[in-house]
């Protein structure tokens, strides 16, 4: 896989290299499982990225046995929005590849709040 002229392997992405304090990042939350950092291109006042520390690619390639870190991400994702100060108006948002806007392939959980928000989204 390669992604701004760098070769990548799976395990290899940047978001394994922000887990591993290679590349910095802004992290607003860590334990076992996960870690949470503000993404470098936000597309709203909050947005925050929620990763497994698991390297899976994306969310059609979890299995059963990754059903509790994802719920873990999820319960992670709402403590966190709630932290940020923003009441419960708060999208939570997977993409799943490169069709659907995926451009980093290590499942990440998207938090956007701090403005209003349409639907359909684009
Ligand atoms: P997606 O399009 O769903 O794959 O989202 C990937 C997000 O990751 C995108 O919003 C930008 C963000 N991103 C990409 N590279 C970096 C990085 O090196 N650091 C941070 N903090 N965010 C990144």
């Amino acid at each position: 896989m390669t992604f701004k002229g760098l070769n990548l392997s799976m395990s290899d992405t940047l978001f394994s290299k922000i887990i591993n304090r290679e590349i910095p990042a802004d992290i607003v939350y860590e334990d076992d499982l996960c870690l949470a950092f503000r993404d470098v291109n936000p597309q709203a006042p909050v947005h925050i990225l929620v990763i497994p520390k698991k390297p899976i690619t994306k969310i059609a390639d979890a299995t059963e046995t990754d059903q509790s870190v994802l719920g873990h991400l999820l319960l992670k994702a709402s403590d966190i929005a709630k932290e940020q100060g923003v009441g419960d108006a708060f999208r939570l948002v997977f993409n799943n590849g490169t069709g659907a806007g995926q451009t980093v392939f290590h499942l990440h959980l998207h938090i956007l709040a701090g403005r209003e928000f349409s639907w359909p989204p684009g």
